[in-house]
């Protein structure tokens, strides 16, 4: 009996290991600073220094900045505010 219940507790926890999910999630942010391919180098150096940002694409043409990120470590506001530190502010 003891046996069995103890066996029911532990399926339990390796299911719930199991169905954690990356909450993975993109954003594009436009910024009007970025004016060529070296704007887009240093967003991305930058950007990618931080923990839970996985991509960042830059297209100077139409100055926007594509980010995939863990929503779990960071959020848009954080990203917001290191394209800001950078020198190129989001609108
Ligand atoms: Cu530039």
């Amino acid at each position: 009996m003891v046996d069995c219940k103890e066996n029911r507790v532990k399926t339990k926890q390796s299911k719930l290991g199991r169905t954690i999910n990356m909450p993975k999630v993109t954003a594009t942010l436009t910024s009007p600073a970025i004016s060529c391919m070296h704007c887009a180098m240093t967003i991305t150096g930058g950007l990618k220094t931080i923990e839970g940002i996985e991509d960042v694409a830059v297209d100077p043409q139409s100055k926007k900045v594509t980010v995939s990120y863990d929503s779990d470590k960071i959020s848009e506001n954080g990203i917001r505010a290191k394209l800001s530190e950078l020198g190129y502010p989001a609108d």
